[in-house]
């Protein structure tokens, strides 16, 4: 269960008896909210990186494998704006559709596969990448090729929008979504990711009613920092989103809206510890919801530069504080519940 595992996460696992840990186990949880590309297991990418070191020239292919070496090591981040560095050196190794596939292999296998799975069901999430080797479509049709190797019950994809993408981009992602799932493709859903602050949220509602009426769900990472501001919160909750990324700073407004309109919370907690957008676990916006009943969905969010897992996760909820929140055996089983739920298959 530990491998890569570093951080507040695996504090809080190894401060957990065998019988906590045997219950974190054995309990059936969906994982909604993991980046493919933050998820590679250190090992495929090492493996990557040597492949990709023999075919490039001196220059990149050591550039790669410092990034590379970074994420071995653990980062540190100041904020999080210093996360979304990390990626360059990730994409170059899934920058075809054989190293993709891979990737996004050991992605899926590390959730569900083994003894003890992590989870009973997974929404992986990727954002769709043009590069000089592969389409949009056909990095998606990838993606899916693996993804559908598992039953329905177990695997299904969410195609990520990037805040930094255009609007031309925007569409050409939405319309490769929609027609995926009217192909009969195992597409359920579309995220808004990327730099917090980065895009106009103002001129996105005609994708999201596109996406609507072929009956995707819709999932926004969204409040992500403090310097979000209310209105943007409130444009992006007006398109009318299923479930919610992160939610860390939202104001009165926006939280009632989000409570009315039973959006599931999608809530990452290494992720939120390690970018610094919420100081202290014992400060984490999961309280709140949790006090008013309200919809929460436990996820690792990027298992690789946040070093853990969702099994790591669930302990961060049952750790005696000030490791984890010190939640009872029945709030957790009803936290897993409820992150079942919000399945966007369910
Ligand atoms: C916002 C995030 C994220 O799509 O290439 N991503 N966007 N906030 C986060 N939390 C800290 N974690 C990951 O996976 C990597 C991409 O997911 C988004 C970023 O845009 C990142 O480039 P895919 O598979």
């Amino acid at each position: 269960m530990a491998g890569h595992i570093a951080g507040p996460a695996a504090a809080a696992l190894h401060s957990l008896t065998a019988n906590q840990i045997a219950f974190i186990q054995t309990l059936s949880k969906a994982e909604l909210h993991a980046h493919l590309n933050g998820c590679i297991p250190i090992s495929e990418l090492q493996q990557l990186a040597s492949e990709y070191s023999r075919k490039s020239d001196k220059p990149s292919s050591d550039a790669v494998q410092q990034g590379i070496d970074k994420l071995q090591r653990g980062v540190v981040l100041d904020e999080i704006n210093d996360f979304f560095g990390l990626f360059p050196a990730i994409y170059a190794l899934t920058a075809n559709p054989a190293s993709l596939r891979r990737a996004a292999r050991a992605v899926l296998s590390q959730f569900l596969d083994g003894a003890r799975p992590q989870c009973a069901y997974l929404e992986l999430r990727s954002t769709p990448r043009e590069t000089p080797e592969m389409t949009r479509l056909e990095y998606v049709q990838t993606v899916l090729d693996e993804v559908e190797r598992y039953p329905s019950g177990r695997a299904a994809l969410i195609v990520s929008l990037d805040r930094r993408m255009s609007a031309e981009v925007f569409e050409e992602c939405t319309r490769i979504a929609c027609k995926l799932k009217a192909d009969g493709r195992r597409v359920v859903g579309i995220d808004l990711c990327g730099d917090p602050m980065a895009g106009d949220m103002d001129t996105l509602a005609e994708y999201y009613s596109m996406a609507k009426r072929v009956g995707l769900g819709i999932t926004l990472h969204i409040a992500e920092t403090p310097a979000n501001p209310a209105e943007e919160t409130m444009r992006l909750l007006s398109y009318a989103p299923d479930r919610l990324g992160h939610a860390t700073f939202l104001d009165v407004a926006a939280r009632d809206a989000v409570r009315v309109n039973k959006m599931c919370v999608e809530i990452c907690l290494s992720s939120n510890i390690l970018c610094k957008t919420v100081p202290r676990l014992e400060d984490h916006h999961i309280r709140y919801y949790l006090q008013h009943d309200h919809p929460v969905a436990i996820c690792t969010d990027d298992t690789l530069p946040f070093r853990t897992s969702l099994d790591a996760e669930y302990a961060l909820l049952l750790a005696a504080a000030p490791l984890g929140l010190g939640l009872g055996e029945d709030e957790v089983r009803r936290i897993a519940e409820m992150g079942m739920r919000a399945r966007f298959t369910a």
